[in-house]
């Protein structure tokens, strides 16, 4: 599964053009740009999978870091302050990891 089955090339570069200088990611705008948040659970549920590498079930902070990358090879990593506070703004049961259903919500919200 490649996040390209669900996403356009298009609005994924045009996603990641926007946050290229470091600490300008915004995950809201981000999810908004690449077309995300107009994606059905099902499909939103797909991309989770495609970011959780180690298929966990959970996108752990490592796996987070390199977020962008999932999107586009060529993409940057994200800086240690961006990964924290795009877990924080996910993790709503504070077990420091993002659930499916944790990403869904904060893609749709
Ligand atoms: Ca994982």
């Amino acid at each position: 599964m490649e996040v390209t089955d669900v996403l356009s090339v298009a609005d994924i570069s045009t996603a990641l053009k926007e946050c290229q200088a470091n600490n300008s990611f915004n995950c809201k705008k981000f999810f908004m740009t690449c077309g995300l948040s107009k994606k059905s659970t099902e499909e939103i549920k797909k991309v989770f999978r495609a970011i959780d590498d180690d298929d966990s079930g959970f996108i752990e902070e490592d796996e987070l870091k390199f977020f962008l990358q999932r999107f586009s090879a060529g993409a940057r990593v994200l800086s240690d302050n961006e990964t924290r506070s795009f877990m924080d703004i996910g993790d709503k049961d504070g077990d420091g990891k993002l659930g499916a259903d944790e990403f869904v919500h904060l893609v749709l919200s």
